[in-house]
């Protein structure tokens, strides 16, 4: 897949931020792949393996699995497409992630999508999705706020001072966080 001229795109931000949804419209709109860290790992949880029933606990506790993990089931999913643009979301979330996909993967991104939120907006739609996940409760949603706020926070700072980071403010209707984010993507995909 490395020869395939790949373009990469991050795209971050707390929970509930509304990645997922954004990153669903820029697969439509502009024939990226949608990769999802947290999906990819909850695909794996439920594996069957020892492995499966360790990132099932840490995802219930809003704990960030070993960096090797997901960023080797990230380049996984790379290899096994016949694409070559792909939106990475929700990964890298601290910096031995940073570092390690670095080292095993050592793709730049074109840019870092950054969707921006307050707490309290944010926690209001991960409680009312109800799509079953186990970490869609008050205090796993608490943890994971702990983490992004003293972990994946740092990442995005260390990226402003070698890569290009677009903060977009998702408290806005799905449609109008869009039109903000489709601009952006024009360029890379000529
Ligand atoms: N919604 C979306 N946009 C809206 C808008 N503009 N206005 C009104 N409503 C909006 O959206 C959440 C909800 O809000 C939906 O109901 C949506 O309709 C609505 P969504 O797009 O799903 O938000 P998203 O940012 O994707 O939220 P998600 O909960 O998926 O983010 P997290 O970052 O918390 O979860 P993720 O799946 O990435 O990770 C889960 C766990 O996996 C982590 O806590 C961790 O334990 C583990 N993990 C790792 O260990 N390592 C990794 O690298 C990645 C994950
Ligand atoms: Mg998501």
């Amino acid at each position: 897949a490395e020869s395939k001229n790949l373009k990469l795109v991050f795209v971050t931000g707390g929970p509930g931020s509304g990645k997922g949804t954004q990153c669903a419209k820029i697969v439509e709109n502009f024939g990226f792949e949608h990769l999802s860290a947290g999906d990819l790992l909850r695909v794996e949880q439920n594996s069957g393996t020892e492995t499966g029933e360790m990132i099932k606990g840490m995802i219930k506790e809003g704990k960030l699995v070993p960096s090797e993990l997901t960023a080797k089931l990230i380049l996984k999913a790379i290899s096994k497409s016949s694409n070559n643009k792909f939106l990475i979301d929700g990964f890298p979330r601290n910096d031995e992630n940073r570092v390690v996909w670095d080292r095993v993967a050592g793709i730049k991104p074109e840019f870092i999508l950054f969707i921006t939120g307050s707490q309290e907006e944010m926690e209001r739609r991960v409680l009312n999705r109800n799509e079953g996940r186990d970490d869609d409760n008050i205090d796993t949603i608490r943890k994971r706020f702990k983490v992004f706020n003293e972990s994946t926070l740092a990442v995005i700072k260390h990226y402003e001072t070698i890569a290009t980071v677009h903060k977009i403010n998702g408290l806005q209707s799905v449609d109008d966080v869009f039109a903000e984010i489709s601009p952006l993507f024009e360029p890379i995909v000529q």
